[in-house]
This record gives C-alpha cells, sequence and structure tokens, in this order.
C-alpha cells in the first residue's frame, strides 16, 4: 500500500519536473546522486548504530560520519549541487522514549591525507570543525516513523545552502541529533558497505574522533542532487538578461513621441 502511494508520489513529482522543465526550457530535476541505503540492502535493523549526536544540555559531542565519492555529473564540469539528504535513524532500547528529532547538524568533511577517515580528527575532544568543507547546525528535519516501530524513524531535508562537489573524490558525511541526552539517539546501519567503514568520535565516552567503527558496515543515507553549475541560476541569467532588453525597450520608448505627448 505504502509503495503504492510511494509510487504515485514520485509519479506526481516526475511530472510536476517536467512541467517545470518545460517552463523553463532547461534540464533540471534532483537525481539520486548517491545511495548508501537502498544499493546496499536497506536498514539493518537489528544493528545498533553508532551514536552521531550534539547533546546540547551539557558538552558532549558524539559524531559518526561515512565515506562516498559521486559519479561525474551531465554537466561538462562534472561537479553536482547537493540540495537534499535522506537517512534513518533508531532510539536504541534503554535510550529514552522515542520522540521525533526536528533539528539535525549536517556536516561535510574531506577525507583525511592519511587515510580513509574524516579530515579534523583530534586525540581528544571534538573535532576540529574548522576543517570541514560545509557545516550546517540545527537543519530543520522531516521526521517520520517508519515500519519497523515506534524506536526507528526516517529523516530527510533540504540542505540549506548551495553545495557544490567535485566528482571522484572522497567525502565524509556526518549528521548529528540535535537532542539533549536522554534520549539516546543513533544513526541506524545499513546491511552491506561500500568504500570505507564508518568512523566516530565521542567526548563523553573518550573516543577519540576518528577511531575506526568496528561493528555496523555502512550507515544509511540518499543524497540527491543536481549537475553544477546550477540549471536554476543560469535561468535567472537568462531572465536578467531578458529583463535589460526589455527595460532598453521600454526607456527607449519613454523617449519616444508617445512619452512626451503625455507629459506635455
Ligand atoms: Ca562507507
Amino acid at each position: 500500500m505504502s509503495y503504492t502511494l510511494q509510487s504515485k508520489s514520485v509519479i506526481a513529482s516526475a511530472l510536476a519536473g517536467a512541467l517545470a522543465m518545460v517552463a523553463c526550457g532547461l534540464a533540471r530535476g534532483d537525481e539520486i546522486v548517491f545511495d548508501n541505503f537502498s544499493s546496499l540492502g536497506g536498514n539493518c535493523y537489528f544493528c545498533t548504530g553508532p551514536s552521531s549526536q550534539d547533546g546540547f544540555l551539557f558538552p558532549w559531542d558524539s559524531g559518526a560520519a561515512d565515506d562516498f565519492i559521486l559519479m561525474p555529473s551531465a554537466d561538462p564540469s562534472g561537479k553536482w549541487k547537493l540540495t537534499e539528504l535522506a537517512w534513518s535513524g533508531a532510539f536504541p532500547i534503554g535510550g529514552g522514549a522515542p520522540a521525533p528529532v526536528g533539528l539535525f547538524n549536517i556536516i561535510i568533511w574531506p577525507q583525511d591525507m592519511n587515510g580513509p577517515k574524516p579530515s579534523g580528527g583530534t586525540p581528544m575532544g571534538s573535532p576540529d570543525y574548522s576543517q570541514a568543507l560545509y557545516h550546517f547546525e540545527d537543519v530543520p528535519t522531516l521526521a517520520e516513523p517508519n515500519e519497523n516501530g515506534e524506536r526507528f524513524w526516517d529523516y530527510s531535508a533540504t540542505l540549506p545552502a548551495g553545495v557544490v562537489l567535485d566528482p571522484n573524490v572522497p567525502y565524509w558525511l556526518e549528521i548529528q541529533a540535535v537532542v539533549g541526552f536522554l534520549p539516546y539517539w543513533t544513526w541506524q546501519p545499513v546491511n552491506s558497505g561500500q568504500g570505507a567503514v564508518p568512523h566516530i568520535g565521542d567526548t563523553l565516552l573518550g573516543v577519540p574522533f576518528w577511531d575506526e567503527n568496528g561493528s555496523v558496515l555502512d550507515l544509511s543515507f540518499t543524497l540527491y542532487g543536481e549537475p553544477a553549475p546550477e540549471p536554476g541560476t543560469a535561468m535567472l541569467l537568462l531572465a536578467g538578461a531578458g529583463g535589460l532588453v526589455l527595460r532598453r525597450r521600454r526607456q527607449g520608448s519613454m523617449s519616444g513621441p508617445g512619452m512626451l505627448d503625455r507629459r506635455a
């Protein structure tokens, strides 16, 4: 049932996308640019994921990050503009009452020069956030309980600014629930893995950023985007050029005889 509904909404959004493309005359639409979810067998519901939480009530910073590499986009630059992302999470038993989490920090790290892990690693305390490529705090997030029970949630968010990334470069995605302990939030793992194993850190447990996560293969996330430079920007430029032409024509007509007559 839910599959049918999803299919309908996919068709509807595809239609809307097609209409938008017709409207502006340029190819546009958010594509899946990286899938660490369905291509890896979906959620591993019986796995306990790593903690990844900005526990703002007292100084507690736990983080988990997983890697991704983008294929070249259709744009000559090969770059992608990321627009949205989706992921799953859970409240483990004993982790406090399950609750929707409305805010997440979304952080994109470059890969560390010394190996397959995020940069910004520190021997103790929080990671060096100044090394992050993008660090969005308190991103509003849609949270929906999924079919696996009240402790399991699907999340999605729109990225708040233009995130443009290169193809064929390893990046690391960190997603942190902004929620005071308890509850205790974990990023849901998937049934298989690609690329490097996730890395973690935890200031409360004294796990340095970044340590290999020894218990899960990969973390659930899907990235959406469009080839960069953003088609919308090209449209704005075209619209701007059209506006200039229009204004010149109007100015031309203002200096014409009709305008002089009206003033007189
Ligand atoms: Ca991975």
